[in-house]
């Protein structure tokens, strides 16, 4: 069980306290946090997180490059800010044994970044970012990180009026071939992941779901190297169904590792709420099973608390209840693969392609001269049921 569900806290949400959050959503001031962007409140912060870390007793943390360490006034002294604070980061994976899931560099909050990163119109700011990747990749490297994020929080446009698409999505693309080249040139063996958002906080961004990032890989021949990190609520943004990008990347062959929030159906932003939804987590789950794990990816929760659940404890609260909807969405997801009914409809459901005409279509061995030919022999389809209500009826079963 352990190995299948490898949970992982988001320090982002978690313990950046009284820290600016760039979707308005003030986070809410604890008794470690004094506010300030002292190294010395940056400490007490990490320390209370491996503090709680263990307490919860999971074993993966995440973290943005900013949300360990303050921006000093030249990328030197922000480097030496984040030396220091991940040699402590290091201390305290080693006496506590919690590993890094993965770590990222936050390439859109900071003023500069406004008009996108890897994708901004000015080469001295795709420069800049660049540059706090090279740094993101050495910490990864230096903490263990099982793979490294890359959410293009500012890689979109506000209007096509000034936008060159073609230009952005080439220097993007060019941006992510540079960090894996590095990667390899330093050694470090995390899993390179993108993790799709189709808006919020731009109108549109280029990392829109699974199946547009999978377009964008194979068009700049980047498909082998890179894997998908899924948030649901992002999914659901999309306008697709909670489940749905994890499927899509799986069925692709590249989800490495899921955000797992959720949001407000009713309201259409991201909100990160903890997961609660049994039958959404056995959908994930299911998934993760027919795949096998998505190791060395796992189960991040990106998710916050609400503004309005101010105690400690419900911090606490939420990360238990949200790895136990988790957990009985992998019991779900167990029994619905053992007893194999639901992958039985689905095989009946697509019998034709088994054996005869149908294996021929499948296996591009045919040509519309002969469907035209087996239309004349054959006539007209008989009609076969999708029967839908009776899977959902099925998939309820096991709730
Ligand atoms: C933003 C989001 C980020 C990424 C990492 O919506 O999900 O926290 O996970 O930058
Ligand atoms: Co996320």
């Amino acid at each position: 069980m352990e190995e299948w569900l490898r949970f992982s806290v988001c320090y982002w949400h978690s313990f950046r306290g009284t820290g600016a959050d760039p979707f308005g959503q003030a986070t809410i001031k604890r008794n470690w946090d004094d506010g300030t962007e002292t190294i010395e409140n940056y400490k007490r912060r990490l320390e209370a997180a491996f503090e709680f870390f263990t307490k919860l007793g999971v074993k993966y943390w995440t973290f943005h490059d900013r949300d360990i360490s303050p921006e000093g006034q030249t990328l030197e002294e922000t480097n030496r800010n984040l030396d220091e604070m991940s040699d402590l980061a290091l201390n305290l994976q080693r006496q506590t044994g919690v590993q890094l899931l993965w770590n990222t560099c936050n390439l859109f909050a900071h003023p500069r970044y406004s008009n996108g990163a890897a994708t901004n119109p000015n080469a001295h700011v795709f420069a800049y970012a660049a540059a706090q990747v090279k740094k993101g990749l050495e910490i990864g490297q230096k903490l263990g990180a099982k793979n490294f994020v890359f959410w293009g929080g500012r890689e979109g446009y506000s209007s096509l009026l000034n936008t060159d698409l073609n230009l952005e999505m080439s220097n993007m693309a060019n941006f992510l071939r540079m960090a894996l080249v590095y990667k390899k040139k330093i050694g470090f063996e995390g899993q390179l992941l993108i993790e799709p958002k189709p808006k919020e906080p731009t109108r549109h961004q280029y990392d829109y779901d699974a199946q547009t990032v999978m377009s964008f890989l194979r068009q700049f021949n980047l498909q082998n190297d890179f894997k998908l990190n899924i948030e649901p609520n992002h999914t659901t943004l999309a306008g697709h169904g909670y489940e749905h990008d994890v499927v899509m990347a799986s069925t692709f062959g590249i989800l490495g590792s899921i955000d797992a929030n959720t949001g407000s159906p009713d309201l259409g932003w991201d909100t990160d709420q903890f997961p609660m939804d049994i039958r959404a987590c056995t959908a994930v789950m299911l998934q993760v099973i027919r795949q096998g794990g998505v190791q060395p990816g796992g189960l991040n929760f990106d998710a916050k608390v609400r503004r309005e659940s101010t105690n400690t404890k419900d911090l606490f609260i939420a990360h238990i209840a949200a790895m136990d909807s988790f957990a009985r969405g992998l019991r779900n997801a167990s029994k619905i693969v053992e007893d194999g009914i639901m992958a039985r409809h689905l095989k009946e459901r697509y019998i034709s392609f088994e054996s005869g005409f149908g294996l021929k279509i499948c296996n591009g061995l045919t040509d519309l001269e002969e469907c035209e030919e087996f239309i004349h022999q054959h006539g007209e389809p008989e009609m076969i049921s999708g029967q839908q209500e009776h899977c959902e009826a099925i998939f309820n079963r096991y709730l």
